[in-house]
């Protein structure tokens, strides 16, 4: 008989359990997000700006930034404010989006968006409202020094304003109903309206942490990778998934004629650029050895994810 007592196995570590690792954190975000925001009086814009902040969603970026800063061996309590802060910044500029003015539409996350709720007016003040309150709220962290945090807001600031989201979408609205536009055009709105504060996500959650600057840089492109592939998937979204499966009107995109990844490339090719993205995003992280499997993971659901 073969005694089996010494002979060991390979140690095989168990696969990184993102869905159960995203439960969690969207758990801790979603409470951190109801506490930082009563009703108060006046109620009405307290509750419209509740009504955005806490219709779901999937948390991706106070996520990444809770991740990035205990990768960098900070604490998620370091990171909340901020993370709940990002969380603020992207719902404002979903309600902004979806205003008459812009994109004009009825659904988000699966609801009735805010101006169908509470009309224009309130619904551009509760943006106004999370975006002022943002800031504010970075700056309830406890135990990071000052130094820290000013960086963060200015972070924050310039993936808000002109030269991020804002600078974005202006390009953006202004390349509607144009046949021609170019890639390159392409990439400017989607670094600016979706990459941006994907970074200001991962960036200040290693700020937070005390990341040094050349690390920071990798952080940076590893989510700007993360960011542009993300936007592949959301035009691949566009046309593949249902209004169910996205909570917002599906087919937007080939509706309005506008210029896509998938209506420059195709489909197939969109998702082999996505996935070479994403590959690239992962290989800033190996000096973070075992410890950057979160962000890893998060970077392959973004080419995985069906809404
Ligand atoms: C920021 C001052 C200021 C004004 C707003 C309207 C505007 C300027 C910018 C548009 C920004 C925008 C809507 C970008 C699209 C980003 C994007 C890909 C949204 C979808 O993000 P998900 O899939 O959504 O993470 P959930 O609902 O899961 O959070």
């Amino acid at each position: 008989m073969v005694a089996t007592d010494n002979l060991q196995m390979p140690h095989e570590e168990a696969p990184f359990d993102l869905s159960a690792y995203l439960q969690v954190r969207q758990a801790q975000v979603e409470a951190a997000l109801d506490s930082a925001m009563p009703i108060i009086y006046p109620e009405k814009i307290y509750e419209a700006m509740r009504y955005s902040l806490l219709a779901g969603g999937k948390r991706l970026r106070p996520i990444l930034c809770l991740a990035t800063c205990e990768m960098a061996g900070g604490t998620i309590e370091m990171a909340m404010p901020t993370a709940c802060a990002l969380e603020m910044v992207h719902t404002m500029s979903l309600i902004h989006d979806d205003l008459p003015a812009m994109d004009n539409d009825d659904y988000r996350r699966g609801k009735l968006t805010n101006h169908k709720v509470y009309g224009e007016d309130i619904a551009i003040l509760a943006g106004d409202g999370l975006l002022a309150y943002a800031f504010e709220f970075v700056v309830t962290t406890q135990n990071v020094a000052a130094q820290k945090l000013l960086q963060v807001i200015a972070r924050l600031g310039r993936a808000v304003g002109a030269a991020g989201l804002v600078g974005g979408q202006v390009v953006d609205l202004e390349s509607e109903g144009k046949p021609d536009v170019s890639l390159e055009t392409l990439n400017f709105i989607h670094n600016h309206k979706t990459a941006a504060l994907l970074e200001a996500s991962v960036v200040c959650g290693g700020i937070l942490a005390g990341t040094p600057e050349a690390e920071l840089q990798r952080l940076s492109r590893y989510a700007q990778n993360i960011g542009l592939a993300f936007q592949i998937v959301d035009d691949i979204l566009d046309i593949t998934a249902t209004q169910e499966e996205l909570g917002k009107t599906a087919g937007k995109d080939l509706q309005a004629q506008k210029v896509t990844y998938p209506s420059l490339w195709g489909l197939e090719e969109s998702q082999r650029q996505a996935q070479q993205l994403v590959q690239a995003a992962a290989a800033e992280l190996d000096l973070f050895g075992k410890k950057a499997r979160p962000l890893i993971a998060i970077a392959n659901f973004i080419t995985s994810r069906t809404h």
